[in-house]
């Protein structure tokens, strides 16, 4: 971590970061379907395979996460994620990743439909860490040709992903080296629950990124989060970014931390 400038990443990503171009390589977006004991049947994923995708090289895996109101097409609905990536590595400033868009939501009905904040629901939300560790990760492991290292391995999401970015990825550090909590919601467990050792998160983490937007409502939850990491001395990236609890936020947030990983 000490070699990153903090400063150049604070920054907004530059025009066109997302804006289709003609005559670049192109990634796949693809769905896929793998069975979950966790929940008792077959669930959905979302794949970005980068432009190039070969099954003579082995990735990195990077997990991304959506809010409360969204599913596993979220990220694709609303941030072209594999818009801004296909940028990205076209000016060669990402490692190879395969980018995964679970449903965090871990229960037999997935939809982002009802009330969103149904104990119920809540719930599916902790249970996805389950389901990624036990069902997805090893699916992913066994269909595509991926790096199966905790250094080749990164958690990060939006809001309520945020927030099981952090849960889930500070509580298994012998499974993920880099972590990213964008907007984190109130799911975000207590900080001393969340770093219980902060001397060996400093030591295992590559990297943990804080992000939250300056208008955003739920910014207490970051800000105490980043408090906590500050006192205990655990390295990490703090971006008080302006925009509020919305896509322009988490879309700069994925230009930033995507190129940050797997280094
Ligand atoms: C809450 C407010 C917001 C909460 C979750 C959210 C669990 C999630 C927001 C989102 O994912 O966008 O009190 O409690």
């Amino acid at each position: 971590m000490s070699s990153i400038d903090h400063d150049s990443i604070r920054q907004a990503a530059p025009p066109g970061f997302d804006q289709y171009r003609e005559d670049i390589s192109r990634g796949k977006i693809e769905t896929v379907e793998y069975f979950s004991a966790t929940v008792g049947c077959k669930r959905q994923a979302m794949i970005y395979l980068p432009p190039g995708y070969s099954e003579d090289l082995r990735y990195n895996v990077l997990y991304l996460l959506h809010g409360i109101g969204g599913d596993e097409a979220e990220w694709y609905k609303h941030a072209e994620p594999q818009v801004i990536l296909d940028n990205l590595h076209a000016e060669r400033k990402l490692a190879p990743m395969i980018v995964v868009l679970p449903n965090g939501r871990a229960m037999t009905n997935d939809r982002a439909e009802g009330n969103l904040f149904d104990p119920n629901k809540l719930k599916a939300f902790e249970d996805f860490e389950s389901d990624l560790l036990q069902d997805l990760i090893p699916y992913m492991e066994s269909n595509y040709s991926v790096l199966i290292g905790r250094e080749n391995r990164a958690l990060a999401g939006l809001s309520m992903g945020g927030g099981q970015s952090l849960n889930i990825g500070l509580g298994n550090l012998d499974r993920f080296a880099w972590i990213g909590g964008f907007s984190s919601a109130p799911n975000t467990k207590e900080p001393e629950l969340l770093v219980p050792n902060p001397e060996e998160a400093s030591s295992k983490l590559r990297l943990l990124w804080l992000s939250c937007g300056l208008l955003d409502n739920l910014k207490h939850v970051s800000d105490r989060t980043h408090a906590y990491l500050e006192l205990n001395n655990v390295p990490h990236i703090w971006y008080e970014e302006s925009g509020g609890h919305d896509w322009p936020v988490w879309k700069n947030d994925l230009y930033h931390f995507s190129q940050l990983i797997f280094r």
